[in-house]
């Protein structure tokens, strides 16, 4: 996955980015299991070869653990009731279907209340390594595993938590870039090297590579206020990737009264997704190559 927001004029969206009406308040949906055709189960299965080969020694113990532990196999996109029953065991975590994108105050309920919403359908083959919104394999996939995490499982509630306040204070974007460069492409410190936890890594095949092994992006010591004032980009693999070294450093995180945080970094200067500062703690600094490639355009660079 390169993104997860839909861009204007986006075609084949399915949730809030397409306009749809939920049938119900929460936007919650049967995921309608037995109606899976087998061209979408063959989708599934591609997927989960593809990253299943390039996970062993890339993919974080506790994303390895959590895969393991869980009903996800190769053969059937997973069936959300049988895998909440089991994530529910471990952390109380449940996971709802939904049609796509939901608005973002619909989001963070569930999150606050350990519902995690899954996009219910499936991407359609010729979009396997580009997709609008957030489908089946994105969030089970990439999400669930790591959700089976004590620490995860926390963090992201306290983010659901969290997300309302942020909106209510006009701060919602630089809390996003929180879950942006942890939940979704997070790496972790690990003794044995860079790992990743991130979803939006984790479950792309051109990006699980690039984040880890590729000279173009930073990699740089995880810092809150310093994550806070970075934009990130939507369309294309990240300029930068911010490192935690112990996952267990996201309970402190969660743990941050966030108030005089914003006070603090309200009207502070922004930081673009490719900057190094002088106080960064650089893991490796990056050429920037692939996006000077894509001839970079300051108006790509969002949130
Ligand atoms: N909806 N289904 C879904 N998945 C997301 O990751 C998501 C969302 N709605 C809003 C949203 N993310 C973000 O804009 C918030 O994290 C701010
Ligand atoms: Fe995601």
């Amino acid at each position: 996955m390169q993104t997860t927001v839909p861009a204007p004029g986006a075609k084949a969206l399915h949730g809030a980015a397409a306009g749809a009406r939920p049938d119900r308040p929460d936007w919650t949906i049967d995921q309608g299991w037995s109606r899976y055709t087998d061209a979408e189960h063959a989708t599934w299965r591609t997927l989960f070869d593809r990253q299943s080969a390039l996970l062993p020694g890339r993919a974080c113990d506790a994303f390895v653990e959590g895969m393991r532990r869980l009903p996800i196999g190769r053969d059937r996109i997973p069936e959300f009731e049988r895998l909440s029953d089991v994530l529910q065991q471990h952390t109380g975590w449940r996971v709802v279907a939904v049609p796509g994108l939901v608005p973002d105050d619909v989001f963070f309920d569930h999150l606050a209340n350990r519902r995690f919403p899954a996009g219910h359908f499936i991407r359609k083959p010729h979009e396997l390594d580009y997709l609008e919104e957030p489908d089946v394999f994105h969030d089970v996939f990439g999400h669930v595993p790591m959700l089976m995490n004590p620490v995860i499982a926390d963090f992201v509630q306290a983010y659901g938590e969290g997300g309302l306040r942020a909106r209510k204070l006009g701060m919602l974007p630089q809390l996003a870039r929180v879950y942006w460069y942890t939940v979704e492409f997070g790496l972790v410190r690990q003794a044995d090297g860079l790992r990743i936890y991130g979803s939006g890594i984790a479950s792309s095949f051109t990006e699980s590579v690039f984040a880890l092994d590729d000279d173009s992006p930073h990699r740089i010591g995880f810092d809150l206020e310093r994550v806070m004032r970075t934009r990130y980009r939507i369309d294309d693999f990240q300029e930068s990737y911010f490192v935690l070294d112990d996952l267990s450093d996201l309970l402190r995180l969660a743990e941050v009264d966030f108030g005089p945080l914003y006070d603090r970094i309200r009207g502070l200067p922004e930081h673009a997704p490719g900057d190094v500062l002088p106080s960064d703690r650089l893991w490796s600094r990056g050429t920037g190559c692939h996006h000077a490639r894509q001839g970079a355009a300051p108006g790509i660079a969002k949130a």
